[in-house]
């Protein structure tokens, strides 16, 4: 759960934006990692209340808010226009003056958005149906980015799955030392520089122009996707902060990453943690039965499997990287809730890597 409290200039905020009836409640939502997210009630005289998702944007994170939401208006503007009436994408509701975003007294900045009703996500898969909704949503959504107008998006933090520069930025947190933790996670750090080559697999790819860079969400959290409370089919890809110029590779390895593991990404028993095979053959079934499918080249496709190794590897190498600076990026519940994380993600690295022949298999079998 997010657990920042709804701060107390909340109304100064509120009273920017032309929202519909009167105000009821705000409250804290969703379990993202960055952002402060609140659910806002309006009164509109109806039985429901209308809903919003008020944003605080984390700008020690994102350092280019205008940027950001510059990038966050273009994407949600295209996809309504593709979407046509009745569409369910992800909308931003304006403040006064058709301003996107708005800068409260103490330098926070804040968005709203059009609360997708009917629907909801969920932090882990726990059925087939979901994994494939999953991939088939993220794969449309980066179909539907093709043709986006306006040249290149920004990015909005570089090097976002540079996987090198992520090992070269826990290298030095593990030197620097600042929180005084690295003794006691010789382990972790162990295993991190035993795959350090890894890093370099997809970066060699690029360069050498055998996988290609598109527009991508960069990050296809399952809980990034919204499936609808009925029919359970995805009607929204949301959190769209880091839609900007990656790999489809990256996008197939976080959904892996996060839907087909056998248990929460902060679960403190690492032990339970390994790839579910068959999850892992429906996200590669869905993604390419989706739009994207067909762009796919023989390289993007043979090396799907190792996407995943490889996020799960950075994902790891970024929560150890914060744990030794002191927990200054990732919002946490308890002290060692990056360890947790880190630990989690290395027992994936490791449950794939001995997987290896099997995904290889599962690839083979399924054509595109
Ligand atoms: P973070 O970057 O912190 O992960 P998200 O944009 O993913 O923030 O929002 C956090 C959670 O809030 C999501 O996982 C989702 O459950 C919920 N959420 C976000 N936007 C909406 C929306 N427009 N409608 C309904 N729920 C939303
Ligand atoms: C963050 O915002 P959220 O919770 O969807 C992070 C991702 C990580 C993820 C790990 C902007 O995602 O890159 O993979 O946590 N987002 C950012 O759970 O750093
Ligand atoms: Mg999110």
């Amino acid at each position: 759960m997010s657990t920042t409290p709804v701060p107390a200039h909340f109304p100064d905020v509120l009273r920017q934006f032309p929202l519909a009836g009167r105000y009821v409640s705000a409250a804290p939502y969703g379990s993202g990692h960055i952002n402060d997210t609140y659910v806002v009630h309006q009164d509109e005289g109806r039985p429901a209340p209308k809903r919003y998702v008020a944003q605080r944007i984390n700008h020690n994170i994102f350092k280019n808010v205008p940027a950001l939401m510059d990038n966050v208006q273009r994407v949600t503007a295209h996809l309504a226009r593709k979407e046509g009436p009745g569409s369910r994408a992800l909308a931003l509701v304006p403040a006064h003056g058709s301003r996107a975003v708005i800068r409260d007294e103490f330098g926070g900045w804040w968005r709203f958005y059009d609360f997708v009703e009917g629907a909801h996500t969920v932090d882990r898969v726990t059925n087939e149906a979901e994994a494939r909704e999953a991939a088939g949503a993220f794969g449309d959504f980066q179909a539907q980015l093709a043709d986006l107008p306006g040249g290149r998006l920004q990015e909005t933090i570089p090097n976002f799955h540079h996987t090198r520069s992520r090992f070269e930025n826990f290298r030095r947190a593990m030197a620097e030392d600042q929180a005084g933790r690295a003794a006691e996670v010789q382990p972790e750090i162990e295993f991190a520089c035993s795959r350090e080559a890894d890093s370099d697999v997809l970066l060699k790819l690029l360069a050498k122009g055998e996988v290609s860079e598109r527009v991508t969400h960069n990050d296809t959290k399952i809980n990034n996707v919204m499936l609808d409370d009925v029919t359970r089919r995805a009607v929204a890809v949301i959190d769209l902060d880091t839609v900007m110029p990656g790999l489809p590779l990256y996008d197939f390895g976080e959904m892996m990453r996060t839907s087909a593991s056998s248990t929460a990404e902060d679960d403190p028993d690492a032990g339970s943690m390994h790839l579910v095979l068959p999850y892992f053959r429906v996200l590669v079934e869905g993604y390419l039965a989706s739009a994207v499918g067909g762009v796919l080249n023989a390289t993007e496709r043979a090396h799907l499997g190792f996407a995943g190794q490889l996020m799960t590897y950075e994902n790891g190498l970024r929560f150890l990287t914060d744990y030794l600076q002191g927990d200054t990026y990732y919002k946490i519940q308890h002290p060692r809730h990056n360890l947790d994380r880190c630990r989690t993600q290395f027992a994936l690295v490791r449950s794939i890597v001995a997987q290896q022949d099997a995904l290889g298999r599962i690839l083979e079998s399924i054509q595109p």
